[in-house]
């Protein structure tokens, strides 16, 4: 079928609203009908290629929409089913099948790769393919989606805010409530406002920490924590953060979420943290350096990574959709929705720091 789609031709270039050709739906594939698509940094960092995803490319991992049509195998959802799109992974490999697709061993090829999960394209130009991103490429009228990428979600809740569960808020929320799983009282940092460390915080909040501080260089992010449950908002260009949460914690905090990819900020994240507290890690950071004895073994102290919030999203998107609709996940409150031919703005948008999540309406 003939679709519109944001392409991504050459890197760091602009999207370009264009026809692509998108073909059926395959046996364990779904073709849904994009409603609206989050933008996620991920995106920014293929477009720039950071991450050296195929081009041209249509890109979009965070698309939500209705489903049209499904290949003879899928039996989980139907035409006319609500859906959120989430990451790729392949359900077979050692990680997929004890519950961790999102350390799927096949991660890479499947969502920056390019390809589908029978490693083939479903997008069209001319006579050339194009990559599909996270095995779904949500910046399109259309998109094909492996069954495995579908989220069936409730018909009751406003379907384009729903994209971002797939990816950011997924990742922010399942890093404090499945990996860290702090317990009622426990304390908690989380550096950095943005969709990912604000659904931690939002997590945090839900779960019952005594202490939710959270660490930011932009004052209007940290007035959004404080409203989404932070306890204690403390702005890093202003005071040596260490010392300010040991200050306000008594000795540091459990649990640390580092989300900034700022790599002073992971080695803090760790000193900040009580004795054998934890920091989760799930800013992009390279390279930073700790004293290994001092910083982690002196104080029994542990740092971790996450991807996707550990999620398995069929499980996972519902759960958080119920706390929205209960009040309690407000992550609503993170979005700014823009036209789809104001997707180049949105990004603008989200990299200045003006928007925390934009959602194109597609
Ligand atoms: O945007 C989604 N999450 C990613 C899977 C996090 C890892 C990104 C690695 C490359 C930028
Ligand atoms: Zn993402």
């Amino acid at each position: 079928m003939e679709i519109k789609a944001a392409v991504t031709h050459g890197k760091g270039e602009e999207f370009k609203l264009e026809e692509v050709r998108l073909d059926d739906p395959k046996d364990n594939e779904v073709l849904v009908k994009i409603v609206a698509s989050g933008v996620c940094h991920t995106d920014a960092v293929a477009r720039d290629q950071d991450v050296p995803v195929p081009l041209p490319a249509v890109l979009g991992h965070e698309g939500s929409g209705v489903v049209e049509k499904i290949g003879s195998n899928v039996q989980t959802v139907e035409p006319g089913d609500h859906a959120v799109l989430s990451f790729s992974s392949c359900g077979h490999c050692e990680n997929c099948l004890t519950g961790y697709p999102s350390y799927c061993l096949y991660f890479n090829d499947l969502n920056f790769g390019g390809i589908m999960n029978d490693k083939t394209k479903r997008i069209h130009q001319g006579d050339q393919e194009l990559s599909t991103f996270f095995g779904q490429s949500s910046f399109g009228t259309y998109a094909v989606a492996n069954a495995r990428n579908v989220v069936k979600v409730d018909k009751d809740v406003n379907l384009s805010l729903l994209g971002p569960l797939g990816c950011g808020i997924q990742t922010g929320a399942g890093t404090v409530l499945n990996k860290l799983q702090p317990k009622f009282g426990e304390t908690i940092a989380v550096y950095g406002c943005g969709a990912v460390g604000l659904s931690a915080v939002m997590a945090a909040n839900i779960v019952g920490c005594a202490k939710i501080i959270a660490v930011d260089v932009h004052d209007s992010r940290l007035e959004l924590a404080k409203e989404l449950g932070a306890t204690d908002v403390l702005n890093s260009k202003e005071m040596d953060i260490v010392d300010e949460i040991k200050k306000i914690t008594n000795g540091g905090t459990n649990y640390t979420v580092e989300s900034t990819s700022v790599p002073t900020l992971a080695r803090y994240s760790v000193q900040a943290l009580k004795p054998l507290g934890v920091s989760a890690v799930v800013g992009v950071t390279q390279e930073t350096e700790f004293n290994v004895f001092e910083d982690i073994m002196a104080e029994g102290k542990s740092i971790v990574g996450a991807i996707e919030g550990n999620a398995i999203p069929q499980l996972f998107v519902p759960k958080l959709i119920a706390y929205y609709k209960a009040g309690k996940f407000p992550f609503d409150k993170l979005v700014k929705v823009y036209d789809f031919d104001e997707i180049n703005q949105a990004f603008k948008d989200s990299k200045k720091g003006t928007t925390v999540k934009p959602i194109v309406r597609i």
